[in-house]
């Protein structure tokens, strides 16, 4: 016998609904963000990869979300049946896992990241389909039961993922267009990276019950280099690199960037090994910066202010340590 999918998500901490929505409907949504985001890329005059190499979520309100609204209301009506409860939205975002930015994302509990404004479950609604190859949703199963642990900064350029070592029970979700997976917002969950030719998209919402009572969140505790901390290092590294190298005084965040990005085409720089790398870098924070605050698109696996700590960051704040500054 089947088991019904409150008790599931109840015990595993996930269920998955097969043929929550239309193939077609899904597919005629896809064309249209398809459309959007190479009008974003427009917007920031770089290609449709180069936008998809820095941007892989984009939260609601945004124009590349907007109108999936409309998707909601039978999620609401299934969600309220579910859980026999009022089910209330807390957030919406399209989520991108494709050829151009195709890595991992570490396991983590999603209410760990937001202890201001806990969600109880989040319904992972598949745009395409996402077979093994394209580092579909992975679970670890049950793991909701435990307690709730730090949330982990996956962005820090040192960080392993050692929780697939230490915790039993990984499930990979494999599913088809239209398919959806509910999981509760303590389970440990990641994906892997994207492996195929196709690109993968999921419409991922945010609900709590009228009833739900958060549990205690463990507050969170910033890396030196990291999720909360990265845009604020970076731009005080930048800045007194700017300083000390050129006697250049520091203007916006945003031209900072682009300054070390012309610096780095036209400059050699002893204490860098590959400058071609670091000035790559440099482009794509710049291009998620503006991505951020024309159309509120992030980047959902954190690996791009960990390149541009590799690739420059480190090497510079070494270097100008080294020579007192
Ligand atoms: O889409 C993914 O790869 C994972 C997304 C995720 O972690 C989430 O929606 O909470
Ligand atoms: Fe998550």
């Amino acid at each position: 016998m089947r088991e019904c999918p409150a008790s599931l998500l109840k015990e595993e901490g996930y269920v998955t609904i097969e043929s929550f929505q239309d193939r077609h409907l899904m597919e005629d949504w896809v064309k249209t963000i398809r459309f959007r985001l190479y009008q974003c890329a427009q917007d920031l005059s770089c290609t449709y990869q180069d936008y998809l190499q820095v941007a892989s979520r984009w939260v609601s309100p945004s124009p590349v979300t907007e109108g999936l609204e409309g998707l909601v209301d039978s999620l609401k009506t299934f969600l309220e049946e579910l859980t026999e409860d009022v089910c209330g939205l807390i957030k919406l975002n399209v989520i991108s896992k494709t050829p151009f930015s195709p890595e991992t994302l570490s396991f983590h509990q999603d209410i760990a990241y937001s202890p201001e404004s806990p969600y109880q479950f989040s319904a992972w609604l598949a745009l395409t389909d996402a077979p093994l190859e394209s580092g579909p949703m992975e679970v670890i199963v049950s793991s909701h039961k435990g307690s709730i642990e730090p949330a982990i900064d996956f962005w820090d350029p040192e960080f392993k993922d050692e929780i697939p070592l230490k915790k039993e029970g990984r499930r990979k979700l494999p599913v088809k267009t239209g398919d959806l997976i509910l999981f509760d917002s303590c389970l440990w969950h990641g994906s892997g990276k994207n492996e195929s030719c196709h690109e993968r998209f999921a419409l991922v919402t945010r609900w709590k019950t009228k009833r739900y009572i958060p549990p205690l969140i463990p507050s969170i505790e910033p890396r030196p280099f990291g999720m909360w901390t990265c845009q604020k290092e970076t731009e005080k590294i930048l800045t007194n690199g700017l300083w000390a190298l050129f006697q250049e005084t520091p203007g916006a965040y945003r031209e900072t960037l682009k300054k070390w990005e012309t610096l780095l085409e036209n400059t050699t720089f002893p204490f860098l090994e590959d400058s071609k790398k670091a000035k790559e870098s440099v482009r794509r924070v710049f291009l998620l910066n503006e991505a951020h605050h024309a159309h509120n698109g992030g980047d959902a696996q954190g690996i791009l202010y960990a390149r541009l700590w590799k690739h420059l960051l480190e090497p510079l704040s070494l270097y100008l340590r080294q020579q007192g500054n």
